[in-house]
């Protein structure tokens, strides 16, 4: 279950496509739902289907213009809603919740303790000029305890509405499967996550977004040369799926970034096989050298326009070592983006602050995205003791 106070964003992969799925604040209900499809480039020509419960729209992505594209739908109720994301082929069930904003009980208390403070001073200094001393003084006296209510409770208020936390939930697990079983270099596969509850066995409803998403994926092949980071399709409790063409056959090394509600993230992973013949090890050259188990901050220049955000962050950082038992993702230094994800002044230079446990030969991908366009620069690292 994800909720809605502000803008709820939610990054899909859907037909090869990145888009950022943005279900924008509703103002009443029964009310219009207003939803963006930002999408990155490339954008290819597709059709996607969007509706919410009875309600439905259409938007057709065009190829050269990504971007915004804007749909309105209609939502009746406050409350669990779904979110249902369709092309001729995929389909995505994306959960969330209308919550009209209400002020908290201790607003309503403090603005009418004020409210009523002001009211009975007003009738103290009236009484008094009518020199009714005693009930004047009456008057006046309610009003100050009105006052130190009111401003006592403004002041403790914030403690007051402090989130109690869950004590936590079990830990998730996950199973990964490809179709076909034996893919072969060159196919198309589907790879899908069974996420279920480590103690009850039961598919997990509960995922939470964190950072744009209900679940990063990272698929990298065991030689590092690649890679994909992938937002997948919920297309049932517990179950995320993303297609993908494996271009080259190996050993492929998958990682789910997931988050419950209530619950700290999590990292599931996996791993699958390609058939096929003539691998190729990588050639690609070491770019940076780096002490073991220290911090180190690499430094990126992405040019004088800079950076727009994505997944609420500047940029992103994805290790690896070599054996692909130890991964890793850090963001951006300044942790800051815009509310609404468009142009940021990150730039020219982004910074990204991370270690790497042991010596030896680590993949790092830098992520970050410019004029809608998604850009991953590959590097080598080594790492010495
Ligand atoms: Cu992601």
């Amino acid at each position: 279950m994800v909720s809605a106070d502000a803008d709820l964003r939610v990054a899909q992969t859907i037909a090869g496509a990145e888009l950022t799925v943005v279900i924008r604040r509703t103002p009443e209900v029964p009310g219009p739902l207003y939803v963006d499809l930002v999408a990155y480039q490339p954008v290819s020509d597709l059709t996607i289907d969007v509706s919410v419960a009875a309600s439905a729209g259409t938007v057709r992505l065009h190829r050269e213009r990504p971007g915004t594209y804007p749909v309105v739908l209609h939502v009746r109720n406050t409350g669990p809603h779904e979110l249902l994301l369709k092309t001729s082929a995929e389909s995505s069930v994306l959960p969330f919740e209308v919550r009209i904003p209400r002020p908290a009980a201790w607003e309503t208390v403090v603005y009418g303790g004020f409210g009523a403070a002001g009211l009975l001073v007003a009738a103290a200094l009236v009484a008094g000029a009518m020199s009714r001393r005693p009930i004047a003084l009456a008057l006046g006296g309610f009003g100050v305890v009105a006052i130190v209510v009111a401003a006592t409770i403004a002041v403790v208020s914030p403690q007051l509405g402090a989130e109690t936390r869950d004590p936590g939930r079990p830990n998730a697990q996950g199973f990964l499967s490809v179709t076909p079983a034996q893919p072969r270099a060159g196919d198309e596969v589907t790879i899908r996550f069974d996420i279920v509850d480590g103690s009850t066995g039961r598919p997990v409803n509960d995922l939470a977004v964190h950072h744009d998403a209900l679940a990063h994926l990272v698929i990298t092949s065991q030689d590092g040369e690649f890679f994909r980071h992938v937002h997948p399709l919920r297309t049932s409790d517990g179950r995320l799926e993303t297609r993908l063409v494996a271009d080259r056959p190996g050993r492929y090394l998958a990682y789910l970034e997931i988050e419950r509600v209530d619950a700290g993230g999590q990292l599931v992973s996996g791993g699958f096989d390609v058939a096929g013949s003539g691998q190729a090890a990588s050639t690609r050259a070491v770019s940076w050298k780096f002490p073991a188990g220290r911090p180190v901050t690499v430094e990126v220049d992405v040019g004088a326009e800079g950076v727009q955000s994505w997944l609420g962050m500047a940029g992103h950082m994805i290790t690896r070592d070599d054996a692909g038992t130890f991964a890793g993702h850090v963001h951006e230094n300044s942790m800051s983006s815009t509310s609404d994800g468009t142009v940021a002044e990150h730039g020219p230079k982004l910074r990204f602050t991370t270690s790497f446990p042991r010596p030896g030969r680590y993949f790092a991908w830098v992520q970050y995205v410019k004029d809608f366009r998604i850009v991953t620069v590959p590097h080598v690292i080594e790492v010495v003791s």
